[in-house]
């Protein structure tokens, strides 16, 4: 007979932290965001990430552009493995590639393109600078540069072909392959450019160095590097193809695999991460999960897992709750699965950290998702929205949207997420819009300082004594409206008639 357990499933909405003493000492500028992201001996992780987020291994989330720019800001991307195992490995090459300030050019076109072919590439990439080579591609023979003021689309012909207008290499500042950054500086200051090619002998262009990455540069205090001071990365390998994903990006250089599956207390995971500790030892942190009970945690930690995703059925575009009745409010999860964690370091002395997946629609959901005992938070819509995911912008009825859909969805389903590959008879996840939010850069930034504000509001200065310290209240929905405005109006300004009552 089934068992009916005595719980009732709670979301993060459900919950208020209530505040701890707040000394002199906590202040903002103070306070850590560093956290556990690999199992190691209690208080000694083997490895860190500098803030606790990492994006979805998903197709409209985790391109090599988004995990270059998460990685810079400290924390961390998953390529998804819904593609061939080239391409995922051709985009981890990417992230291990990218040097600070040398940029893999990924606007790029022929010079006999129409210049309408340009005006479409900026607006899909948001890039303005794009480079010209004869094949089209980011690594093809140089041939110039064409910029945001060398024509004016609402002017010129736009089927005229780019060679009419781009600026050829002989009128351009450009560097051999092997230039150090801080020389590459010196000739774009010198030379006041926006823009320096960097050429390989034969030609080809190698990469691209920009003067706003110069400006930027100081913005990225926290970047995570491995210890050949390269971005760090994460691959997503499914339990069907990892025998020959695993060894493919382990060469490419990838830091952290993570079994994806939206179910992952299975005999399938424990083979696969079992073979691939084995296989990698400790040169790779591998993860693995979702899960959603101590059970699925104890199963997971025993089978060598490096950290373990928590979380069914509460991602933006999953539908699996109403699709198959199964899953748990996340908040219940998570902390069930931190109790389960600590539990098993008092057993054992190991510590494996734990991720949140999922249905963390707001910054309030992450403050609240870590104070439950996360050790980091994965996201998929959050990071669906911003400039750098891999999906073109699109523009609806005056405002701007991204495409993002479910790995589970018909559109992402030639992939064999759930063993069923192409044949699948249902879906488990939507295929749909999100609006547009700009740079992650500023996003994160938003996001790290309201969690940092909040910790000190509690008193705490690191995120495990925000965890030691949280005290949580269950809230009635009547709390909930009271903590949103009321009794006021929020016009907009703009349309405001001056006159005054
Ligand atoms: P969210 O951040 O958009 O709410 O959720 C992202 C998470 O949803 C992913 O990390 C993954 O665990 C899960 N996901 C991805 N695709 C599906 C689906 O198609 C899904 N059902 O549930």
């Amino acid at each position: 007979m089934a068992k009916i357990i005595d719980d009732t499933s709670r979301t993060f909405d459900e919950f208020l932290l209530l505040p701890g003493l707040s000394e002199k000492v906590h202040v903002p500028s103070n306070v850590s965001l560093k956290t556990p992201l690999a199992r190691g001996p209690v208080g000694s992780p083997r490895r860190s990430l500098n803030i606790p987020l990492v994006s979805a291994a998903m197709q409209s989330v985790s391109g090599s552009e988004l995990s270059i720019a998460l990685a810079r800001k400290g924390g961390a991307g998953f390529i998804f493995c819904s593609q061939g195992i080239e391409s995922q490995v051709a985009m981890v090459e990417q992230v291990k590639e990218h040097k600070a300030g040398f940029v893999v050019s990924d606007t790029n076109l022929k010079p006999s393109d129409p210049l309408r072919q340009a005006v479409a590439l900026r607006k899909a990439t948001g890039h303005s600078t794009i480079a010209i080579t004869h094949d089209g591609t980011g690594h093809g023979t140089f041939a110039g540069l064409l910029m945001s003021d060398d024509f004016w689309e609402f002017k010129d012909d736009l089927d005229t072909p780019i060679e009419r207008y781009y600026r050829p290499l002989s009128s351009l500042t450009w560097a051999p392959a092997g230039v150090s950054l801080t020389e590459a500086t010196e000739l774009l200051w010198k030379n006041k450019i926006k823009c320096l090619p960097v050429l390989e002998e034969d030609g080809r262009l190698s990469s691209l160095v920009f003067r706003k990455d110069y400006f930027d540069h100081h913005l990225f205090p926290d970047e995570l590097t491995d210890d050949k001071k390269r971005l760090v990365v994460g691959a997503a390998v499914n339990t069907h193809d990892y025998r020959e994903r695993v060894s493919a990006l382990v060469e490419a250089g990838v830091d952290m695999l993570c079994f994806d599956s939206s179910d992952g207390y299975s005999a399938w995971q424990r083979e696969g991460i079992e073979y691939t500790k084995a296989q990698c030892g400790d040169s790779v942190i591998v993860g693995g999960g979702n899960v959603v009970s101590r059970e699925g945690f104890r199963y997971l930690a025993d089978a060598g897992c490096d950290f373990i995703k928590v979380g069914i059925g509460g991602g933006s575009i999953c539908i699996t709750r109403g699709q198959k009745g199964i899953g748990r409010g996340q908040a219940s999860a998570v902390f069930e699965v931190a109790a389960a964690r600590d539990e098993y370091a008092k057993e054992t002395g190991i510590y494996v950290p734990i991720c949140s997946d999922g249905g963390l629609s707001n910054d309030t959901h992450i403050i609240i998702a870590l104070a439950l005992g996360a050790d980091f938070v994965m996201m998929g819509k959050y990071f669906a929205m911003t400039a750098e995911s891999p999906t073109p912008t699109i523009r609806h009825r005056g405002s701007l949207y991204k495409p993002y859909w479910g790995e589970g969805s018909a559109r992402a389903r030639n992939w064999q997420r759930y063993g069923t590959g192409g044949s699948m008879k249902f879906e488990e996840g939507v295929d749909a819009f999100v609006p547009f939010s700009g740079p992650l850069s500023d996003k994160v930034e938003i996001t790290t300082a309201k969690l940092k504000s909040t910790m000190c509001n509690i008193g705490a200065l690191s995120l495990a004594e925000f965890q030691n310290k949280a005290q949580l209240t269950l809230v009635s929905p009547m709390t909930f409206v009271e903590g949103g405005t009321s009794g006021v109006e929020q016009l907009d300004r703009h349309s405001i008639d001056e006159e005054r009552a």
